[in-house]
């Protein structure tokens, strides 16, 4: 059933969480009757396409898995969520079902630890399925539930990836491949190979064409790092001086190679430096040496981490992930953090689908301080596998406008879901593992530092 929002909130006013009167005929004040009891928990793991995408940790399988959360209440109203894949995560998710069952979805903070015990991508899912079923009920906007919106529209930045061609030979025969494609015509994609500065360069003004983008998000620790310099020589002068940098090594640099390649690239309109090495220490020491801006997803990425940053100085912008961080409440704490350490926030991203990518939006729509473009997968799902229903979640100028429905403004579609389940029953794949598929491409590959 799919509702606008005008229809929730005709149904809802006064009807699903009707408050209780607070100034009755007695005089008396009574608290709010609204309870939306969680009556169960359906957990669907599923494996979507993935393309030959290289990183540090080397190559994406021919899937990418996450699992699908979906939160009954007594209320009728589903709430929906998206966990990291992997079994390890179902089996949490699977867990977490004594905890959640019987509890009201709208005082989800009173089960937050117990989840967050399973671990955080757990609590995350659930956490964002409790915020869709109360925003539902209210027939608000997620983002409204949470303090929002403080902005309509999200800015997101083209995640460039060196890659293979959906088709290279070595793909086709992946031992975890359950599906039809083939090569040419029944390729995944047409991307091709991308493993030159010139092929990237062309692979960022793709995107920049289709999708608008301003800000161009270099995936490094790829090739050699003179190689990479020379990639975002070539993407500056393909896409103008107007156009923001960005590459990402996943600290696959020493310090020294770290140093001498960031001070060439500061030429470049580079608007930061991802974590080109590792450890608070040498990201503070790269900092001073090169002057540049420097964002991570991996020298701080729990609370415990923020001490030594605040003391050491390794950041200018962080970026932030509810997947990880504590859900919508973790992301929306930084932003105090973040502005008395004077650094500005971002959004890390792993592959997701459109529930993820509806999250993403109403989450940077509650963050004052997420004045960064934030990181998405979402342009390299394949066409037509997204597990929502209708077209995807629409990119225009480089942006995504919060979804006008109630709750994250998404739905599931049901087909889609029961395929992407199957093709996880079908497929060996359990969890990510990127360096196995690398060493079969580009046999003798390490992966150690440059
Ligand atoms: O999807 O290959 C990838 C990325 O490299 C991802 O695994 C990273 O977590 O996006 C990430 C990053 O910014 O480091
Ligand atoms: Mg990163």
């Amino acid at each position: 059933m799919s509702m606008n929002r005008r229809e929730w909130l005709g149904m809802t006013a006064g009807g699903i969480l009707g408050l209780g009167s607070f100034g009755s005929a007695e005089g008396r004040v009574e608290g709010p009757k609204s309870r939306l009891t969680i009556t169960e928990l359906t957990i669907t793991p599923i494996a979507l396409p993935d393309p030959p995408l290289l990183n540090v940790a080397g190559c994406h399988g021919p899937y990418f898995l996450r699992n699908i959360v979906e939160l009954k209440t007594d209320a009728g109203i589903i709430g929906l969520g998206e966990a990291p894949g992997g079994q390890s995560v179902t089996a949490g998710l699977e867990k977490a079902r004594r905890i959640v069952v019987g509890q009201n979805a709208m005082a989800y903070r009173r089960f937050a630890h117990d989840l967050q015990s399973l671990g955080m991508g757990i609590y995350a899912g659930i956490e964002v399925a409790c915020l869709d079923a109360a925003a539902r009920a209210s027939g608000r906007r997620l983002c409204e539930m949470v303090g929002g919106p403080v902005r309509e529209s999200v800015e997101f930045a083209a995640y460039l990836f060196y890659r293979y061609a959906a088709d290279h030979p070595v793909i086709l025969s992946d031992p975890h491949l359950a599906d039809a494609r083939g090569s040419g015509e029944k390729a995944l994609d047409d991307w091709g190979e991308v493993r030159t500065p010139e092929a990237m360069a062309g692979e960022a003004a793709r995107f920049r064409d289709r999708w608008g983008f301003r800000v161009f998000k270099l995936k490094g620790g790829v090739l050699s790092p003179e190689a990479e310099r020379d990639t975002l020589f070539a993407m500056a002068d393909r896409l103008g001086s107007k156009a923001k940098l960005r590459i990402d090594p996943n600290g696959r640099w020493k310090t020294s190679t770290a140093i001498r390649i960031g001070k060439e690239i500061a030429k470049l309109p580079m608007e930061y430096y991802e974590d080109p090495v590792r450890g608070q220490e040498a990201m503070a020491e790269v900092r001073e040496a090169t002057g540049l801006k420097m964002s991570t997803n991996m020298c701080v990425t729990r609370f415990e981490h923020l001490a030594g940053a605040l003391r050491l100085h390794p950041i200018d912008v962080l970026l932030v992930d509810h997947h990880y961080f504590g859900g919508f409440a973790g992301c929306q704490a930084l932003g105090p953090v973040a502005r008395a350490a004077r650094w500005t926030l971002s959004q890390h991203s792993n592959n997701h689908t459109g529930i993820s990518m509806a999250a993403m939006i109403h989450l940077a729509a509650s963050i004052p301080e997420l004045t960064c473009a934030s990181d998405t997968h979402y342009p390299w799902l394949a066409e037509g596998f997204d597990v929502i229903e209708g077209n995807p979640l629409t990119i225009r100028d480089g942006s995504m406008a919060v979804p006008t429905g109630p709750g994250l403004g998404v739905t599931l579609d049901r087909d889609r879901l029961a395929r992407a389940h199957e093709v996880y029953n079908k497929t060996s794949m359990r969890r990510r593992d990127d360096a196995t598929l690398m060493k079969r491409l580009e046999p003798g590959w390490t992966g150690g530092l440059l």
